[in-house]
């Protein structure tokens, strides 16, 4: 084997300098003051405690809170207000909320692999919890992998190892992991690599199965872990590769689940039995509400074939996805890309901790809408936009006078 090391996550947008100052501190003083926050935070930190007892350190937050001590969440509960509240906020916009955002650009995906050979990659991901945009008013206190959701994209080659390097951030409130549905072996690497906060851990698989992989963080509540951002995929390329396309796009759904309803506004808390219950406020693509739309919206031109690498992080929900006003030409359905792929396809279901690759070939100008054709979901956030320009195409489509 080729001892070759790579990055196969570059080029993610993540950038350590640009953390913001959480607005959210741990302090073991005080009491709790937000009884749907100590029932989230409770059965979170006693999921971590639960998993790692005889064998891991465990943070000092759950430690306290194990030990019958107090954990105090400043802040937390207190700055939300709902949108349609007041006739105020209804006639006048308020400054929008000022955050960090974790939306992982759906064009920034690694390049294809055109070596023949196996290699060793390495792959490094950090989990980093930090508050965010969810919404054009409201943020949320996101968990992820290298700072954005999904995490990053990696891609590999059938028969490479896999080299993944954990670390859990000084500054995290909870143990981490990652499980790798690309991995054969127990737990796809995710008791090997539960790290206490500051703890760094590592393991090897080899990736022995084609297709498109989702890995997510599988701490107790896993779950949490999940809805809350710790997600993305890998691609172990075929031998020989996937056919060329002209561009690449990376997308992944997620359901977050919040105390206040959609459209609240401030910094808004996770809801533990809304999550128990299978009941987002919110399902987004890449992360928050607008991050397709608004922030990163896809862009291609006439005549391209674009692939999209489509993934559902889930927790809980199945995924119909499907492209308004286009016909999926070729579908890889559950990411498998062993057999031909389906063809002439207007929807695909994916689950939960599933994927899909799906190509379009691009004929007419205009935007194009990816939604899950569950479209309440819409409602709720979940939305992107595939601009396409270019000349127009009357033999395809075109308005009749009237
Ligand atoms: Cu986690």
């Amino acid at each position: 084997m080729n001892r070759t090391e790579r990055d196969a996550s570059r080029g993610m947008p993540y950038n350590d300098a640009a953390e913001p100052p959480t607005t959210q501190e741990v302090s073991q003083e005080g009491g709790l003051t937000d009884d749907s926050l100590s029932i989230s935070r409770r059965s979170l930190l006693a999921g971590s405690v639960g998993l790692t007892l005889g064998s891991l350190a465990v943070s000092q937050e759950a430690s306290a809170q194990n030990a019958g001590g107090t954990v105090r969440v400043a802040e937390h509960g207190t700055r939300h207000v709902n949108r349609v509240g007041s006739l105020s906020q209804r006639l006048y916009s308020l400054p929008s909320v000022v955050a960090d955002d974790v939306a992982h650009d759906p064009s920034v995906v690694p390049t294809s692999i055109t070596r023949q050979e196996s290699e060793i990659v390495r792959v490094d991901l950090e989990t980093v919890e930090k508050e965010a945009r969810l919404d054009e008013r409201a943020s949320f206190r996101f968990w992820t992998f290298n700072g954005t959701v999904p995490g990053p994209f990696v891609r590999v080659r059938v028969g490479d190892t896999v080299e993944v390097y954990l670390k859990n951030r000084e500054d995290s409130w909870l143990m981490h992991n990652v499980d790798f549905h690309a991995a054969t072996g127990p737990g796809g690497g995710a008791e090997l690599t539960s790290c206490a906060p500051g703890e760094a851990k590592a393991f090897r698989f080899k990736a022995q199965n084609p297709g498109l992989y989702v890995y997510h963080c599988a701490v107790p509540p896993v779950a949490m872990h999940v809805a809350n951002g710790m997600y993305g995929m890998i691609l172990v390329e075929p031998e020989g590769g996937l056919p060329p396309v002209d561009r690449e796009f990376y997308v992944m759904q997620g359901e977050i689940y919040t105390n206040e309803p959609f459209g609240s506004e401030g910094l808004l808390n996770e809801d533990y039995d809304k999550l128990l219950n299978e009941r987002p406020e919110y399902f987004v693509l890449n992360g928050h509400v607008s991050a397709l739309t608004d922030h990163y919206p896809m862009k291609a031109n006439v005549g391209e074939t674009v692939r999209i690498f489509f993934g559902n992080g889930g927790p809980n929900h199945v995924s119909s996805f499907h492209v308004i006003g286009e016909i999926f030409d070729r579908v890889y359905l559950n990411g498998s890309v062993t057999k031909p792929p389906q063809t002439d396809v207007q929807t695909v279901v994916v689950p939960a901790g599933g994927s899909a690759i799906v190509e379009i070939k691009l004929e007419v100008p205009g935007r194009y809408v990816l939604v899950d054709h569950s479209l309440s979901r819409v409602e709720r956030g979940l939305a992107g936009w595939l601009d396409v320009e270019g000349k127009e195409a009357p033999d395809i489509f075109e308005p009749i006078a009237s």
